[in-house]
This record gives structure tokens, sequence and C-alpha cells, in this order.
């Protein structure tokens, strides 16, 4: 009996722990973005193993958008894929390990669109572990 009593005890808190490590990962860190001077959008995100941040990406309708996705991983190639035509929206960009890449789009229409990851890894998609977030076009 003794036995179980602390079998419960420890899936219980390994349950409670793996609970806590997925609400870290669903964390979002919402940034709104400044229009400069020149009319442009700009902001940069930091591309790791395996997320975005930030991972809630604010703009406005109608003007340009730049983004720069900055690698910061020693090895692991990524990825930020963003697709919604109708919206404006087509990018498939890949991330060199360490690398910078830069993507320009106007958005067309206002809504929440999501980009991900489209790298897949040895255990599964770069998606399933939490890489994505939103793109949050306001009018
Ligand atoms: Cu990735």
């Amino acid at each position: 009996m003794k036995h179980i009593s602390k079998l419960l005890f420890f899936l219980f808190t390994y349950c409670l722990m793996s609970l806590l490590t997925l609400a870290a990962e669903e964390e979002t860190k919402p940034f709104e973005v400044k229009l400069s001077e020149d009319g442009v959008q700009r902001v940069e995100v930091v591309v790791d193993s395996y997320s975005f941040d930030p991972n809630q990406i604010i703009v406005a309708v109608n003007k340009p958008v730049e983004i720069t996705l900055k690698s910061v991983t020693k090895l692991v190639p990524h990825n930020f894929t963003l697709n919604y035509p109708e919206a404006g929206l087509s990018i498939d960009q890949d991330i060199s390990p360490g690398e910078e890449a830069k993507i320009t789009f106007t958005p067309t229409k206002t809504g929440n669109f999501e980009f991900h990851c489209n790298k897949k890894g040895l255990f599964g998609s770069h998606l399933k572990k939490g890489m994505k977030g939103v793109l949050e076009v306001r009018g």
C-alpha cells in the first residue's frame, strides 16, 4: 500500500511538471510593431529551437512589413512559413543556423494569421514542438 501511494505521488508530480512545462511553452510574447518614418513596419524576430520571439506580431493592415529573422542556433536550420495568399501573405523562408533572413510583405486583410517553421527533425516536426506564432493584422 505504501508503494502505491508513493507511486501515485510521483505520477501526480510528473503530470503537474509536464503541465507546467507545456504552459511555459505556450506562453505568448506579443509585440506591437511601430511604423517607422519611411512608412515601413520593422521588427526583429529571434529564431531558436523551437521558438519565435516575439511569437505574436501585431501590425497594421495595408502597410509594408519587414521582418528580420535572426537565427541564434548553432546547427539546426529553421524556416518561417506564413501562407495566406488571399491576405497578401505567401512566405516560405528558410533561415540557416546563425544567419539572418529578411522578409517583406504587405498584409491586405485584417485578422489573425498563424506562422510556423516547416522543418522536421528526428523527433518530429518543429511545429509540434511549439515553433509557431501569430501575425495579428489590425485595421
Ligand atoms: Cu524550426
